[in-house]
């Protein structure tokens, strides 16, 4: 599997960091000058962008958080007049007001250059035929990684989100080599293609790129058994640049970050401290070549850790771990702490059960409760009260083992959960409607 960009992503440490420093100064300068968000708050800590010397003085800076790019909506924090941005996209919105985020030609060159790069380690090259299966719009997902696809010079179908059937028949008809799309939708294609009737050993599928939500390793294996292709982890986000911010390569251990773009740092999220290498905390990224929506310490809410030991890869960039959730999506379950991926990875490890699933918060008087609806197999559904009561005393009991907490389990009939064509929508929060 090939390195896009040797020169880049495989830099000796220091030329990097030197790299890096040089960028980031630009960048502050940038943003210090054009962003007025930026020129007040260097204003108000007392610093001008000299003062930043060294990559580690980056630590004197405050943060940039999703409120404040809400507070600039929309175009607020452009550093740029809006005759020079050429394309506009915006965050989903999930947790609350879109962002609207802006790129020049220069940035759209960068991202294509980045999201060829994630193409490339998860084995994409220029004979594949490669089906983008995000949805085409506001989000980042599909022209983000179409334009890379492009560039590498593959064949790119712009299928778009949903329509599984036809996706598969286009799989079929076209013979894609390459999918990329989330994970969730992955596993359900896979589905469809047993209710098609159609065998995913008799399509040309190779690799799969998937992203935009987080999975688990065993999620992966899944997929890859079922469709029988190799699966790669791709992350990004619509404020740094949307895909290309980091991707796994073929040892499949940690997303290298392109560094020479993004300056990453991982935080304790309440104190702000920054961490050593390997400790988990929330990532944070600084843009180091944006021109359009340059971003000085973003808080992501992403939680992770950095890995700076060399990969047998040949890249010298540093990994991140697989994105285990969200500061934001964690759940405070009675004073626990509780991650959906948490879940996710007890129900893949039990026999009978599917891998779709959704949490139910509610609260009972002053109680929260969590209730773990799980769909099984036809088999187990159809079956015997008796066998049903002993798998749902064994999911509950795993839950509680791992979670340090009761939760009470619920198995559903096959393909009674939604299906996402996008990212997968896991906890239904009841305790925000009373
Ligand atoms: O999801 C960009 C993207 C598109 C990445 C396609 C990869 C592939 P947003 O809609 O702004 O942008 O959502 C960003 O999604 O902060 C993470 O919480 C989550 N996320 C993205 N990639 C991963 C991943 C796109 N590989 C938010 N694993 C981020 C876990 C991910 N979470």
């Amino acid at each position: 599997m090939s390195i896009w960009n040797n020169d880049f992503e495989c830099m000796s440490r220091d030329e990097l960091e030197q790299l890096q420093l040089e960028r980031l100064q630009a960048t502050l300068h940038r943003a210090y000058k054009n962003v007025s968000f930026y020129h007040h708050l260097f204003n108000t800590i007392g610093l001008i962008p000299e003062d930043i010397r060294s990559l580690a003085d980056l630590a004197n800076i405050p943060f940039t958080t999703k409120g404040d790019l809400r507070e600039a909506y929309p175009y607020g924090m452009f550093a740029v007049p809006l005759r020079e941005v050429v394309r506009i996209h915006a965050s989903s919105g999930t947790t609350g007001k879109p962002t609207v985020v802006g790129y020049t030609r220069g940035d759209l060159k960068v991202w294509s250059e980045l999201t060829a790069r994630v193409l490339a380690a998860g084995g994409v090259g220029k004979d594949d035929v490669v089906q983008i299966a995000f949805g085409y719009g506001l989000f980042t997902g599909a022209f983000g990684l179409h334009a890379g696809a492009e560039r590498i010079g593959a064949s790119v179908i712009p299928a778009g989100s949903g329509h599984s059937q036809r996706q598969i028949q286009i799989m079929q008809d076209f013979r894609t080599t390459s999918l990329v799309s989330t994970p969730s939708y992955a596993l359900h294609l896979a589905e469809t293609m047993t209710e098609m009737k159609v065998e995913p050993k008799s399509l040309h599928l190779r690799v799969g790129l998937f992203g935009a939500e987080p999975w688990s390793e065993n999620m992966r294996k899944e997929i890859e058994e079922r469709l029988g292709i190799s699966a790669t982890d791709n992350y990004g986000l619509s404020e740094i640049i949307g895909p290309g911010v980091a991707g796994e390569c073929h040892e499949k251990s940690g997303l290298h970050i392109f560094e020479d773009h993004f300056y990453p740092e991982v935080i304790e999220p309440d104190t702000g401290r920054v961490l050593p290498p390997g400790l988990e905390g929330e990532l944070i990224l600084t843009t180091l070549t944006k021109e359009a929506f340059p971003l000085i310490r973003f808080r992501t809410g992403d939680i992770t850790s950095l890995d700076y030991a060399p990969c047998p890869c040949g890249r010298t960039l540093v990994r991140m771990a697989r994105v285990f959730g969200r500061t934001d999506d964690m759940l405070i379950i009675r004073g626990v702490n509780v991650f959906p991926s948490q879940i996710e990875q007890v129900l893949f490890e039990i026999e009978g059960t599917e891998p779709h699933y959704q949490l139910i918060l509610d609260r009972k008087g002053s109680l929260d409760e969590l209730e773990v609806w799980v769909e099984v197999t036809e088999a187990i559904f159809y079956d015997e009260m008796k066998r049903q009561r002993e798998l749902v005393e064994l999911i509950e009991d795993r839950l509680e083992a791992t979670l340090g907490l009761h939760c009470r389990v619920k198995l559903v009939e096959p393909r009674s959960i939604h299906r996402s064509e996008g990212k997968a929508q896991r906890v239904i929060d009841r305790r925000k409607w009373k």
